[in-house]
């Protein structure tokens, strides 16, 4: 099989790059080692920054986002029973950004790959990238029992953290920069709609909590005006701290609900709705980076060259990013015959990318309580928090941060 651009993976990096490289005229191939329906039901992010947005509208995947999406225009923090709104377009000169799951972007960019894309093969899964270094990398895969070969003029691995592509770079070449947090997230979905019309961050001495929403997935709206579904009908997405290396299932439901109230609650009487929690997982919390992005023809995007803990909800954003420039350096290349663009591929992505973990980073450690977190460190958390709802300055910053980094 050949192809121009061989793409490793069927995340949102490899979707949407195979979706822009198509409307760009250029024919590529994504091989994907799970099947469709893991791959559209994988729970992840909720919050796509305004230029995610426009992007997905502009490669013409954005219907069904502007009818279910919803618009935010501000987060909540909460910290010592107290409740501050940053209320984002009145700070950043009227950015907003849009919860729409990850799961249903993914759902959208598949359904029109296979309608009109190039290949999109599931459970083909790449084994490894050969020759990255010549003119004609390939991709060894197997689909269907058999081993086969992809050769392509550049390969783009979009394989997420545990992927293959990125272990092609040799090591002495690479750098790698990460840090582990000592908790992780116990996320939860429940059938009750969301207690808050907008995202609750809660910083709590017994750790950090997250109230977040998902549009009713099985009771999609099939009509076709722009107008998002009303907040009653959406599902709760909650998170919880817990230690690092918790199993799920050590948390009975109940206690989840009695854990989430503690840590949300407020001196107004602020109520937390319970209802039937239908999933329940946890994600450990890691930031990540691999240097540089990119060896002879291959390239890395998404989480398969950098991850995030979630705090900042900047995943999926970033990896938006790093394909649209890949998208526009290799048509540039095309266009003018300049790899001027493409050589300047990892450096463009990690400014970006570096903005985006450090801002991460300043959220999860704002919001979480370290296991060994001394007494001066409970009260700087709380200094930050007060200084972020009395300076329009740091306020700004946060605001600024959480709607997007620009793509150039
Ligand atoms: P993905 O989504 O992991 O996709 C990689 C794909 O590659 C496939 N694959 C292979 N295919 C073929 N051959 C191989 N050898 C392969 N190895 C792997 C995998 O099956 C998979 O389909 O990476 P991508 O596309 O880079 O996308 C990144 C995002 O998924 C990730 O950054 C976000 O989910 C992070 N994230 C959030 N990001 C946001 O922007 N906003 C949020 O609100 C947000 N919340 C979150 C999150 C991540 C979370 N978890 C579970 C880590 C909340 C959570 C809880
Ligand atoms: C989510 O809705 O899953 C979500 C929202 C905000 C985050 C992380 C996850 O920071």
């Amino acid at each position: 099989m050949r192809t121009t651009v061989g793409i490793i993976g069927a995340g949102p990096a490899g979707l949407l790059l195979a979706r822009l490289l198509h409307n760009a005229g250029i024919d590529s191939v994504v091989l994907e080692s799970r099947d469709r329906a893991y791959v559209e039901q994988r729970q992840r992010a909720g919050i796509l920054e305004q230029g995610t947005v426009d992007v997905l509208r502009a490669v013409g995947a954005g219907e069904r986002m502007d009818r279910e999406g919803l618009r935010h225009d501000g987060i909540e923090l909460r910290y010592a029973k107290k409740r501050h709104r940053v209320d984002f377009p009145a700070l950043t000169g009227g950015r907003s950004v849009t919860v729409y799951a990850q799961t249903e972007v993914c759902k959208d960019l598949i359904a029109l790959q296979l309608k009109e894309g190039g290949p999109l093969l599931f459970e083909a899964e790449a084994l490894a990238v050969e020759g990255a270094d010549t003119d004609s990398p390939s991709v060894r895969f197997r689909h269907e029992g058999r081993e086969e070969l992809l050769e392509c003029d550049y390969v783009v691995g979009c394989d997420g953290s545990w992927g293959v592509a990125r272990k092609a770079i040799p090591a002495e070449l690479t750098r790698v920069f990460e840090r582990t947090y000592p908790f992780g997230w116990l996320g939860i979905l429940a059938d009750v709609p969301p207690s808050h019309d907008e995202l609750v961050y809660a910083r709590h001495d017994r750790g950090f909590a997250l109230l977040s929403m998902r549009p009713p997935v099985s009771r999609h709206h099939p009509s076709k005006e722009v107008a998002s579904l009303p907040i009653e009908s959406f599902v709760s997405r909650l998170y919880l701290q817990v230690p690092e290396g918790t199993d799920a299932e050590e948390w009975g439901d109940q206690e989840i609900w009695d854990e989430l109230e503690r840590r949300f609650e407020t001196e107004d009487g602020w109520r937390l709705e319970r209802g039937p929690i239908t999933q329940k997982s946890v994600t450990p919390m890691r930031s990540y980076v691999q240097e540089p992005m990119r060896y002879g023809r291959l390239f890395l995007a998404g989480d398969a060259a950098h991850i995030v803990p979630p705090t900042g909800a900047k995943g999926l954003n970033l990896a938006v990013g790093d394909v649209v420039t890949f998208a526009r350096a290799l048509t540039y290349q095309q266009e003018t015959g300049s790899a001027e663009l493409l050589d300047a591929y990892s450096e463009t992505c990690l400014r970006r990318v570096w903005q985006a973990e450090r801002f991460s980073y300043d959220m999860t450690t704002l919001l979480h309580r370290a296991p060994d977190a001394t007494p001066f460190e409970d009260r700087l958390q709380l200094a930050r928090l007060e200084r972020i709802a009395s300076s329009r300055a740091a306020e700004t910053d946060l605001a600024e941060g959480y709607t997007g980094f620009p793509l150039d």
